[in-house]
């Protein structure tokens, strides 16, 4: 660690630890001395003075001082000096520097430039996201993920949901289908988890009602706007609701994220140019047949079809907000969705749109095992693969309901952002696997 001579305190080591956060610096400690850290932004150096901006987390803080040596930009130095009023329109406080520790000095040419005045490409943004992330508008992403997650658990929590922790190394698969990482476990064939669903419901036989949030791997070979192979799910799961109960659940984690993040990160949002209306509820909720009918009109399309692609895109230029489809056939939805009483072609399952967006999908799950047992040979699955779970339905399984939210992709509304990489820190893609 280097020192920079303003004036050197008698210390005999250096104190690598902060006073105080740029926030915390106000008009009451004018003439006071402090210590403040973090890393430079700007440096202008004038005949016999310099201007340093350092910046740590919550913004920055001008620095000034009599002639230092060079220090190249994005260093981490701390600063002892004496708050006081500053000519500056934008920063009303400055320190003046007493002694200036250079910390950690950052080694140029940088590959890309926090400031944003440089453009860089996401590929050399997420090359090198740490540093990414001193730029103003992709921390505010990651703060407004913070208070979003936040959020989440204390609505889930207040109502009565505890958090788990469910296994993300699996010896068969939890949704069927083939878009499994597939590895070995010592000598056993062993994959990377689908989603918590076989779980979540396993746990509402003793806690009732249950949530996670946690990652997810899909060896899906998409490379779209919306799809990553690892991406965060929060999942619900709760005895005794049925599909309408855990719609309206999901439709008030919706609306209080949004409050939540107005509150919590109005600073945020205004960096990002972002003014939300809260949505309201209820949802529209359209069945299945219509929106069939609907597109209809525009694509070739049948009932029993899947929604493709340019469909969804079609719904998203006419529905803007969230919406819910309803009363998929039942064929459409994987074994584990119950059939609809009253219509048992249909099932009690939905899917939850922001405009061409899937953010979540879940329903209620059959609770029967003879029922189970069909509908996965119906599916082309075996029963026999899915022992372990179709045994825990034979010791009072109560009826259950529950939904998988794609957290990143509700990330992609929060924030306004068309490329679920611009809010995933690391996202791992097709191509990218580091770093
Ligand atoms: P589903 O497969 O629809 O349902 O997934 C739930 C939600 O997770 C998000 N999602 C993804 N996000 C980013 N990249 C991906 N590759 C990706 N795949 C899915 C979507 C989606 O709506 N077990 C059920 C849920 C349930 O019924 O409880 C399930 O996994 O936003």
């Amino acid at each position: 660690m280097k020192r920079i001579n303003v004036k050197i305190d008698l210390i005999a080591c250096m104190d690598i630890h902060r006073g105080y956060y740029s926030k915390d610096i106000n008009e009451d400690m004018i003439g006071k001395r402090v210590r403040v850290a973090g890393w430079i932004s700007d440096i202008r150096e004038l005949s016999t003075i310099t201007f340093l901006i350092i910046n740590d987390i919550y913004g920055p803080i001008q620095i000034i001082s009599s002639n230092i040596n060079k220090i190249p930009k994005q260093s981490i130095i701390a600063v002892d000096g004496i708050v006081q009023r500053s000519r500056s329109k934008t920063m009303p406080l400055e320190i003046k520097a007493e002694r200036i520790d250079l910390l950690a000095e950052a080694v140029h040419p940088l590959p890309l430039d926090p400031s944003g005045r440089i453009d860089s490409s996401l590929d050399v943004r997420l090359d090198a996201r740490a540093l990414d992330l001193r730029n103003i508008n992709t921390r505010a992403i990651f703060k407004i993920r913070h208070h979003a997650l936040q959020s989440i658990r204390t609505t889930l929590i207040k109502h009565n949901f505890i958090e788990v922790n469910t296994p993300k190394i699996i010896g068969s698969a939890s949704e069927g289908g083939a878009n499994l990482f597939a590895f070995k476990y010592f000598n056993k064939q062993a994959y990377l988890a689908q989603s918590p669903q076989l779980y979540k419901e396993q746990l509402t036989l003793a806690l009732d009602r249950v949530f996670e949030i946690a990652a997810y791997y899909r060896a899906e070979k998409s490379h779209t706007i919306r799809h990553l192979n690892e991406f965060i799910s929060i999942d619900i799961e709760a005895a005794f609701m049925d599909a309408e109960d855990v719609m309206n659940i999901a439709e008030e984690v919706i609306i209080d994220v949004f409050a939540y993040i107005t509150r919590y990160a109005s600073k945020e949002l205004e960096v990002l140019n972002i003014n939300h209306e809260i949505p309201k509820i209820p949802f529209e909720r359209l069945t299945y047949a219509r929106i069939i009918d609907e597109l209809k009109r525009d694509i070739k399309i049948e009932y029993g079809d899947d929604l493709p692609d340019h469909g969804l895109r079609l719904l998203g230029e006419r529905h803007k907000g969230f919406y819910f489809i309803t009363d998929w056939p039942l064929e459409l939805k994987p074994f584990y969705i119950h059939a609809k009483d009253d219509e048992p072609n249909l099932s009690c399952s939905f899917d939850l749109q922001h405009g061409y967006l899937e953010l979540a999908s879940g329903g209620r799950r059959e609770h029967n095992p003879n029922i189970l047992k069909k509908r996965l040979v119906e599916q082309g699955l075996k029963p026999e693969d899915f022992a372990d779970h179709l045994k825990v339905f034979e010791w009072g399984m109560p009826p259950h309901s529950g939904w998988g939210l794609g957290f990143d992709r509700l990330m992609m509304i929060l924030t306004n952002t068309n490329n679920i990489r611009e809010v995933v820190l690391y996202p791992r893609d097709t191509e990218r696997l580091t770093p």
